[in-house]
């Protein structure tokens, strides 16, 4: 720990960490699994930064093990993870891979068995590749097999998983996946991608439905989200801002907790709002959830538009340090951010978990074989004091996840990222831990000897 003045957490609080399955999976071929639209896109030409795919990735699939007695050395509260879509369900509809569900199962047991609270995403981008070709989420149709998945992991696993997350960061699904083309599936529909945002969030609604059925107590969706700085105070560098922020912010938050899509017309959309959403959709979208995941990684400068496209344009943020990824270090973003969810949603605002929460840099070992990460410890230590003060502000926030456990693969930047705790050497996949991991571990010890 960095000085004696640490901020102290509520018995109860949750640290852990958080993965995804593509990204440290591999394995892609064994036991039954079925293709991903991360398998087809990393297979494009030029998709992935020197060609790198999830086909290897951590090897978690054999090693998990290894990587869970990592996270019992952590001594972390909470383990999120995902569950890959393609291993359970091949095709995504129909017939189960019972290998897939046993996966799970063991891994679920040795968490529970290693006093590691699993916390599990049921759709962290992996879809299966036939949805995708039968219309991926531009169809309806899919947030109605998403619940079946739900039904089907949830019917195996929610006797020792107690809180359930829907979709990860479905704005980036949206975004870089159908609009830009930048994720997988790849599309380029630009503002035609605004239907998936739709269908995401039914996709949530039902299957929140679809597990409280199967027996989940506790369910929530994990937004990433991003505070919206305009670059100065002229009304269209504000207006600007705004803009981001509903389609960023608002539009995947607005129809959880307010059952309304936020006002879309400085994007083209009309009063009527999305032409997908039919009757009932939004008392489906907004039935009750009992926590919101935050996944935050940097705030977002605007300026007015230097083109028609978007109402908006992206500014560098001078003044901080940049991580590998080229994101300003903004310990206060988080803060703002959580407190500005409090403000905006009230009482509706269910209890928050900081979802995801990191940095990638450059490390590699030194002679000795040590991982010196100090620019992570900083940045860890930074944001999860902002989390403090967000708290202090009467902000409830339950729990703190680092992403991520393991260097992994970062989509379309491949292997160059590191963004884990724990080292992998990619050519042997051998694992080291950081020196953040044992600042983590101290961290978490010392918040349980003096919780506040
Ligand atoms: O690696 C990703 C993760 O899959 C989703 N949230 C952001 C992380 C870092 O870019």
């Amino acid at each position: 720990m960095s000085d004696a003045g640490f901020p102290t957490f509520p018995a109860g609080f949750s640290f852990g960490v958080a993965t995804a399955a593509y990204q440290i999976e591999g394995a892609v071929g064994a036991d039954g699994r079925g293709e991903s639209v991360w398998d087809t896109f990393c297979r494009r030409p030029g998709a992935i930064r020197d060609g790198h795919t999830g086909d290897v990735a951590d090897d978690h699939y054999h090693r998990w093990p290894e990587d869970v007695a990592l996270m019992a050395a952590l001594g972390i509260d909470t383990y999120r993870f995902s569950l890959a879509w393609p291993r359970i369900q091949p095709t995504g509809s129909g017939a189960v891979n019972a290998a897939g569900l046993d996966f799970y199962d063991r891994i679920v047991d040795s968490l529970v068995a290693n006093g590691i609270t699993p916390m599990p995403t049921l759709f962290h981008w992996d879809l299966p590749q036939p949805l995708e070709d039968a219309g991926g989420w531009l169809s309806r149709d899919t947030a109605y097999r998403f619940a079946e998945f739900a039904t089907i992991a949830a019917t195996r696993l929610a006797d020792r998983v107690p809180l359930w997350i829907t979709l990860n960061e479905p704005f980036v699904v949206t975004a870089f996946g159908y609009a830009l083309g930048v994720h997988a599936p790849g599309r380029t529909l630009l503002l035609g991608a605004l239907p998936t945002a739709h269908h995401q969030l039914l996709g949530h609604g039902l299957a929140t439905v679809a597990l409280r059925a199967a027996g989940v107590r506790q369910v929530a969706i994990a937004n990433n989200y991003s505070p919206a700085w305009p670059a100065s105070d002229s009304p269209a560098n504000v207006a600007a801002a705004a803009a981001y922020d509903t389609l960023h912010n608002r539009l995947y938050t607005d129809p959880l907790l307010l059952g309304r899509y936020p006002d879309l017309a400085a994007f083209g959309v009309g009063a009527a709002g999305l032409e997908c959403v039919r009757d009932g959709d939004l008392a489906i979208v907004s039935a009750p959830i009992d926590a919101l995941g935050v996944n935050y990684y940097a705030p977002t400068r605007l300026s007015a538009p230097a083109d028609s496209t978007l109402p908006f344009s992206m500014q560098p943020i001078p003044g901080y340090p940049l991580t590998a990824f080229g994101n300003p270090v903004v310990p206060a973003g988080l803060t703002e951010l959580l407190t500005t969810l409090a403000d905006r949603y009230g009482t509706r605002l269910p209890p928050v978990y900081v979802t995801e929460n990191g940095c990638s840099f450059p490390d590699e070992p030194d002679a000795a074989g040590q991982i010196a990460d100090a620019d992570r410890i900083d940045y860890l230590d930074g944001h999860i004091r902002a989390v403090a003060h967000a708290m202090a502000a009467g902000v409830d926030v339950r729990g703190y996840l680092v992403w991520s456990l393991l260097d992994n693969f970062e989509w379309a930047e491949g292997y160059h990222q590191r963004f884990g705790l724990v080292h992998v050497d990619y050519d042997t996949l051998r694992r080291t831990p950081k020196a953040s991991f044992g600042w983590y571990r101290d961290v978490i010890s010392a918040v349980r000897a003096a919780p506040g």
